[in-house]
C-alpha cells in the first residue's frame, strides 16, 4: 500500500463517490489509487467548476464533496471555489498535489506555497507529510468541513508521499455526532422574549437552509404561527406557499418585506449567517433581535442580536416551540401586511413583453419548475428578482450564493444538483456574463450524460454593475460587449438550444427542453430597465410608507 492508496481508503471510509478535478502528473499515483477504488474521478474543465461542484455537493447533502488539482496552477484555479464553500458555509475537500518535500529534483518548477495560499480561504489546511498519519488526517478533515459552521478543508498530498509504501492501516471510523441543544435556561429566557412580543416576526437566515433541518423548522413555524420572512439563502427552509410568508429579503432595506420587518418589535433570528448582504438594518431604534444558531452570532456594525439561543437548532426550536405553542395571542400581529406585500412582488408578473421583463422571466421559470425541482442561480441582475420573486415550496430548491456571490458557478452548482437528483428538473440560471466564465463545463455535462437546462439572460452587458453605475448617477460606460451566437455554440457542443423569440415562447422552450431530457441550453433577451423603475423608483417612495 502506499499513500495515495491509504487516502483514497480514507475518502472510501467516508462515503465518498466521486472527485471532481484535473489531475497533474504530481497525482498519478493518486488517479492510480482512484482507478482501482470505488470513487470515480470525474474530470471537469477547469478547478474552479470543480470546486463549485464539490462545495454544492456539501451544500445539498451536508457531507463533503471532494475536488482534486495539481499544485501551483491547479490549486489557485480551486482559490475561488474555496471562497465560495467557506464564506457559503458549504463542507468540501481540497486535495492537490505537490513536488517533492523530501528532495527537489525539479527546484521551485510550478511551486508556490499552496498550504499558505490555502490559509485563509479554510478552516483547515494540512500538508501530508507521511503516510502514517493519512487515517487520522482524512477523518479530522472530514469532521471539520462538515461540523457547524460547515466549510472547506485543504489537504496537500506530496508526490513522494503518495508513493510511498506504508503497512496497510484501517481508516478511522466516523460515527454520528450530536452537537449540544441549548440548556433550559436559554430556552425559558427565549420563550419569555417571545411571549412578550406585541409584533413578533421570524427570520430564516442562510443556516436555515442546512439540509437536516427542513422538517424541524417547518414544524417550529407551524407550532408557533409567526409569520416569517428569509433572507436570500434562507429562501425554502420553510415551505414559501405557506400562508405565514412574508417575503424574501432580497435587498436590505425599504422593500415592501421591510414594512414588516421594520414594524416588528421582535426578530426572531434564526441561522442567519452575516456573510449575506444585510436583510435589514439593525440600528439603535430597531427592533429587538433574537439569534437563534448553531454558533454564537457574529456582531457587525448592522446587526447585533439582544439575545442568543445556541444549540442544536432543530432540537432546540423543539423545546422552544414545546414552550409557546398555543400561547401566542398576538402571533400573528403582521399578517394583515402580508397579501399586500405579496401582491406588490407579483406585480406585473405576466406582463407580454419582448425582450421580456425579469419578472415575466420569475413567472415563466416558476410555472415549468415542478415544487421538488431545482434552479441554481449564477451572480447578476436577475438574482435579486429571483430572490425576492421566485416562491420556493421545498428546502434548496433555488440554490443561489449571496456570500461570496462569485460569477461562474450556476453551470456546476446546477450540474451538481443534477447528479445527485436526477429524477428532478435542474435548470441553472445565468447571465451573459457568469456563463462564460464556465461555459466550457457543458462539455463535462453532456460527457456525464446529464438532465438539465440552462437559462441564459441576454442583456449583452454586465446588467448587474451596470444598474448599480446608472444608480449612483456614473455615465453608462465599460459595461457592454459582444455575444457569441448561444444557438450555435450549444450546437458546436452536440447539444440543442433555443433562442426565445417572443413573450409567450419562455414556457414552451423550457418545457420543450425537459421534456427532451439531457443537456439544453435556451437563451433570453431581457428588458433590465424593470431595475430602474421597480428597484429604485418604485421602492424609493417606499421610504415614508416604511418609517
Ligand atoms: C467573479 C466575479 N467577477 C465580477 C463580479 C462583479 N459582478 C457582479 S454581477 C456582475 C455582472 C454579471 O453580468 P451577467 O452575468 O451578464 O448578469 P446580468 O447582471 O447582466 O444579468 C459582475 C461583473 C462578481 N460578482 N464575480
Ligand atoms: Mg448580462
Amino acid at each position: 500500500m502506499n499513500g495515495a492508496q491509504l487516502l483514497v481508503s480514507a475518502l472510501e471510509n467516508e462515503g465518498v463517490r466521486q472527485i471532481f478535478g484535473v489531475p497533474g502528473e504530481e497525482n498519478l499515483d493518486l488517479v492510480e489509487a482512484l482507478r482501482r477504488s470505488s470513487i470515480a474521478l470525474v474530470v471537469t474543465r477547469h478547478e474552479q467548476a470543480a470546486a463549485f461542484m464539490a462545495a454544492t455537493h456539501g451544500r445539498l447533502t451536508g457531507r463533503a464533496g471532494v475536488c482534486l488539482s495539481t499544485l501551483g496552477p491547479g490549486a489557485l484555479n480551486l482559490t475561488t471555489g474555496a471562497a465560495f464553500a467557506l464564506l457559503g458555509a458549504m463542507p468540501m475537500i481540497m486535495i492537490t498535489g505537490q513536488k517533492g518535500i523530501l528532495s527537489r529534483k525539479q527546484a521551485g518548477f510550478q511551486m508556490v506555497d499552496t498550504v499558505l495560499t490555502m490559509t485563509p480561504l479554510t478552516k483547515m489546511v494540512r500538508q501530508i507529510v507521511s503516510p502514517a498519519t493519512i487515517p487520522a488526517i482524512a477523518r479530522e478533515a472530514f469532521r471539520v468541513a462538515q461540523q457547524e459552521r460547515p466549510g472547506p478543508v485543504h489537504l496537500e498530498l506530496p508526490e513522494d508521499i503518495a508513493a510511498e509504501t506504508v503497512a496497510p492501516m484501517l481508516p478511522v471510523p466516523p460515527h454520528p455526532i450530536d452537537p449540544p441543544i441549548a440548556p433550559r435556561e436559554a430556552v425559558d429566557r427565549a420563550a419569555e422574549l417571545i411571549l412578550g412580543a406585541e409584533r413578533p416576526l421570524v427570520m430564516l437566515g442562510a443556516a436555515a437552509s442546512r439540509p437536516r433541518l427542513a422538517r424541524a423548522l417547518s414544524d417550529f413555524v407551524r407550532r408557533v404561527q409567526i409569520p416569517f420572512f428569509n433572507t436570500q439563502m434562507g429562501k425554502g427552509a420553510v415551505s414559501g406557499g405557506s400562508g405565514l410568508y412574508m417575503g424574501t429579503a432580497a435587498l436590505t432595506e425599504r422593500d415592501y418585506v421591510h414594512r414588516a420587518i421594520d414594524r416588528a418589535d421582535l426578530i426572531i433570528s434564526i441561522g442567519h449567517d452575516t456573510v449575506e448582504k444585510p436583510p435589514f438594518l439593525m440600528g439603535p431604534n430597531g427592533s429587538t433581535v433574537l439569534h437563534v444558531g448553531y454558533l454564537p452570532a457574529t456582531v457587525e456594525e448592522v446587526f447585533f442580536p439582544h439575545a442568543e439561543l445556541i444549540g442544536d437548532v432543530g432540537p432546540t426550536l423543539e423545546l422552544l416551540a414545546d414552550r409557546l405553542e398555543g400561547k401566542l395571542p398576538r402571533a400573528g400581529a403582521l399578517l394583515d401586511l402580508r397579501e399586500d406585500i405579496l401582491a406588490r412582488i407579483a406585480d406585473r408578473a405576466d406582463e407580454s413583453r419582448y425582450p421580456l421583463t425579469p419578472q415575466r422571466i420569475v413567472h415563466d421559470v416558476r410555472q415549468v419548475m415542478p415544487e421538488g425541482g431545482i434552479v441554481c442561480l449564477d451572480n447578476g441582475m436577475y438574482k435579486i428578482w429571483f430572490a425576492r420573486n421566485y416562491r420556493t415550496r421545498v428546502a434548496n430548491t433555488l440554490l443561489l450564493d449571496n456570500a461570496l456571490a462569485t460569477m461562474g458557478a450556476g453551470l456546476p452548482s446546477a450540474m451538481m444538483a443534477a447528479m445527485l437528483h436526477p429524477a428532478q428538473r435542474v435548470l441553472a440560471v445565468c447571465g451573459d456574463g457568469g456563463f462564460m466564465m464556465n461555459s466550457q463545463e457543458l462539455e463535462t455535462a453532456v460527457r456525464l450524460r446529464l438532465s438539465l437546462v440552462v437559462l441564459i439572460l441576454q442583456d449583452n452587458a454586465y446588467g448587474m454593475i451596470r444598474w448599480k453605475q446608472a444608480v449612483d448617477g456614473f455615465t453608462d460606460y465599460g459595461m457592454t460587449f459582444g455575444n457569441t451566437d448561444f444557438v450555435a455554440y450549444a450546437t458546436a457542443y452536440g447539444i440543442a438550444g433555443t433562442l426565445v423569440k417572443g413573450p409567450e415562447d419562455l414556457v414552451p422552450a423550457l418545457e420543450a427542453a425537459f421534456a427532451a431530457g439531457g443537456v439544453h441550453l435556451v437563451t433570453v433577451p431581457v428588458d433590465y430597465s424593470e431595475n430602474m423603475r421597480v428597484l429604485v423608483d418604485e421602492l424609493a417612495g417606499q421610504t415614508e410608507q416604511n418609517s
